[in-house]
């Protein structure tokens, strides 16, 4: 898991920036550099040694230019200005770096120094280093991201395919005969999957920046309303009524398990199995909230009082709109978007 802080200066030099502009020019003129991001440079003063006052504009153009002297280059850490070129940094010697040449060295040793952002172009290797902090990112290669993000779409395109087939089987029992918690587990199982995929691949979509833009869409429009499903069939099925913060939580704790089970995910419903046949014979009936929530539209505070009013799916079922409007925060139009969203639910049963 890559830090959010962290994250969010991979973004900075991510293509389609204008900072990164300039350091492809830098790579492909074959030259390197060393850039240090200040907030203020009168706080660096003993770093900063030498060089001289260019304190102008940031443009690509101008700091590949000024990529062609030796030393260092100091630019706004809002990369709005550059400040001084041809910089002799100087960190404290004793901070440790396990970088071998000067130029990385030196990045390393101002980074954890500074807790600022440093930037490295080796001229041999032609990488772009990320120091920030104690933090250290190599960039990669934008050909090299898509094909991994790619292949992470593809995944979860299948993994969606599995989740939504499974949620059409629980829907066709969930007022008829009640839910196995086995089916339950493995609509949730591939849920988390979903969820940990994304969660793999979010640094890469960051780091492809501008040129992510296109398959970040394709990932949003798959994964759109997982973490709500999940969450609401966690709220559905547990033994214990939980809020979806609650929910939410189990899914964050569930999603950081080395290995994601059904027996876990079971014995995290509060489901008292000992084996997954067992679990195929345990039958609930939902409380409701994905129906009220996601299918009725029905904000979850109220969601909440209607399944506090009726206790589960089957009894919200058979209530009139009378009934229904009782509740608190349940007016007409309410009501109708619960018994429509049933009354859907029911035709899909036959
Ligand atoms: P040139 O005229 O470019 O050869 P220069 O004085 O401009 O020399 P550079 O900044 O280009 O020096 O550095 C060239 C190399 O010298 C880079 C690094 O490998 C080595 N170097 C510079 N300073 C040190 C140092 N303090 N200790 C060890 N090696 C150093
Ligand atoms: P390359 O992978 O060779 O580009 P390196 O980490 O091996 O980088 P070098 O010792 O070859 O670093 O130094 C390359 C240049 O980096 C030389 C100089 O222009 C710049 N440089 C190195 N140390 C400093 C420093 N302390 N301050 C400013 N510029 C530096
Ligand atoms: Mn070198």
């Amino acid at each position: 898991m890559i830090a959010e802080e962290l994250l969010s200066k991979i973004a900075i030099l991510s293509p389609g920036t204008r900072l990164r502009k300039a350091l492809d020019d830098i790579i492909s003129a074959n030259l390197g550099a060393l850039l240090f991001f200040v907030d203020d440079p009168q706080k660096y003063e003993d770093i900063i040694q030498g060089g001289f006052d260019i304190d102008c504009p940031f443009s690509p153009e101008k700091l590949y230019e000024l990529a062609k002297m030796d030393g260092a280059i100091v630019i706004s850490d809002d990369v709005t200005k550059i400040l001084f070129a041809n910089v002799h940094l100087v960190p404290d010697p004793t901070i440790p770096t396990i970088e071998t040449g000067m130029r990385h060295r030196t990045a390393e040793r101002v980074a954890r120094q500074t807790g600022q952002m440093v930037v490295a172009i080796s001229k041999r290797r032609n990488v772009i280093s990320l120091y920030y902090g104690q933090y250290k990112y190599v960039m990669n290669d934008a050909p090299l991201l898509i094909a991994r993000v790619s292949q992470a779409v593809d995944t979860l395109e299948k993994y969606r395919e599995s989740f939504d087939r499974i949620i059409g089987t629980i829907e066709i029992d969930e007022l008829r005969t009640g839910v196995s918690i086995y089916d339950v587990a493995r609509a949730i199982e591939k849920g988390l999957l979903m969820l940990r995929i994304h969660e793999e691949i979010f640094p890469y979509v960051i780091e492809l920046g501008g040129e992510g833009r296109l398959i970040n869409m394709q990932l949003e429009e798959v994964l759109e309303d997982v973490t709500d499903i999940t969450s609401l069939l966690i709220m559905d099925y547990s033994i214990r009524d939980l809020d979806v913060d609650q929910a939410k939580e189990i899914i964050e704790k569930m999603k950081q398990d080395k290995e994601i089970s059904l027996m876990r995910i079971i014995r995290t419903l509060g489901v008292d199995v000992q084996s997954l046949s067992q679990a195929g014979e345990a039958i609930y009936y939902p409380r409701g909230y994905r129906i009220l929530n996601h299918s009725a539209k029905i904000p979850l505070s109220v969601s909440a009082n209607v399944v506090k009013t009726f206790k589960n799916l089957k009894i919200i079922s058979e209530a009139s709109i009378d009934e229904l409007q009782s509740v608190d925060g349940i007016g007409e139009k309410r009501a109708l978007a619960i018994a429509s969203a049933i009354g859907m639910l029911k035709s899909r049963t036959i």
